[in-house]
């Protein structure tokens, strides 16, 4: 058997970019609403809603061979499962909150404070690997208010705009880990499973790789055509075409989403005109 048994946050932050990277992949399911399970119409592959909490455990028992989470989930619970791959969405960071009058200095000052958190585990090794003695509350939601009703010290949750923190008189003020979602694995794929998850990697890949590129449509004069190519490798180097007109080119290539603004400056000042940007789809390295 080929197939795989993904599972994937029923409904919650991770939930909607999941399924918008399996989309993007070209796997088609339909995915009724509150429906627990379903199966891809082009591709060997099952999905398995589930609670994010319960992933890696159903991951390393083999209920499921795969499975998307946040890193600080994974690390939480410390199963016995692979990390196959860094998927870029869902990041945010596992922080220290404190009252935002506090004078903060760093993570010494908690030494004999309590903290309200849900993971006891990482904010445990966290201050242990510190030398920090501090009591850990553990609760399961609403941590941030632990401080105004009395129940704790400061918090250890999860952070991404800060605005949960900040409306709750608090302020972010060390981080313990960072985190984004991550595509994890049991370790008992039979060889054919292997085979599928390495045809999802690569379409994973070429589909991030996409997003990290755009495609570049640019004319300039013949005697700046070597500097440009300088400037825009591209996958292997530059497509270079004659325009109608006598004297230009027009060159086609890719750049990097993160060095787009600086390149396009020096294509400026290289002579290039008319400069086009598009989106890429996907890019098979
Ligand atoms: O029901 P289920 O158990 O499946 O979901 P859940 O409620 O446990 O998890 P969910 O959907 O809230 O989060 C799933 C994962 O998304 C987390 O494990 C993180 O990896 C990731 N993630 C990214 C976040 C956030 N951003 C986030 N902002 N998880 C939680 N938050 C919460 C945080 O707990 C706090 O209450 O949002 C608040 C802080 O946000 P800001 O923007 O105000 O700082
Ligand atoms: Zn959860």
């Amino acid at each position: 058997m080929n197939t795989l048994k993904i599972a994937i946050q029923k409904s919650g932050r991770l939930s909607e970019d999941s399924l918008k990277l399996i989309k993007e992949c070209g796997i088609k399911f339909s995915n009724g609403k509150g429906k627990l399970k379903a199966v891809a119409d082009n591709f060997p592959i099952e999905f398995l809603f589930l609670r994010d909490d319960d992933i890696p455990g159903y991951v390393e028992d083999g209920v499921a061979d795969l499975g998307i989470v946040g890193e600080n989930v994974l690390v939480e619970y410390d199963n016995d499962v692979k990390l196959v791959k860094k998927l870029g969405f869902s990041k945010c960071r596992l922080s220290i909150g404190v009252d935002r009058n506090w004078d903060y200095k760093n993570i010494k000052d908690l030494d004999g404070k309590s903290i309200a958190t849900s993971y006891p585990k990482i904010l445990g090794n966290y201050l242990k690997k510190n030398n920090i003695n501090a009591e850990i509350h553990e609760i399961s939601g609403s941590v941030e208010i632990a401080p105004s009703i009395g129940l704790a010290d400061a918090v250890c949750d999860i952070v991404s705009s800060g605005s949960t923190l900040l409306s709750n008189g608090l302020k972010e003020a060390d981080v313990i880990m960072r985190s984004e979602a991550v595509l994890i694995s049991g370790k008992n794929l039979s060889a054919e499973q292997e085979k599928t998850l390495n045809q999802l990697l690569f379409r994973m890949e070429s589909v991030q790789a996409g997003k990290s590129n755009k495609y570049i449509l640019l004319n300039a004069p013949n005697d700046s055509i070597d500097e440009i190519i300088n400037l825009l490798p591209g996958m292997k180097s530059p497509t270079v075409l004659p325009l109608a007109m006598e004297g230009w080119s027009s060159l086609h290539s890719v750049v990097k989403e993160d060095e787009f603004w600086e390149v396009i400056e020096k294509l400026k000042e290289a002579g290039a005109q008319g400069i086009l940007v598009a989106p890429i789809e996907k890019m098979i390295v």
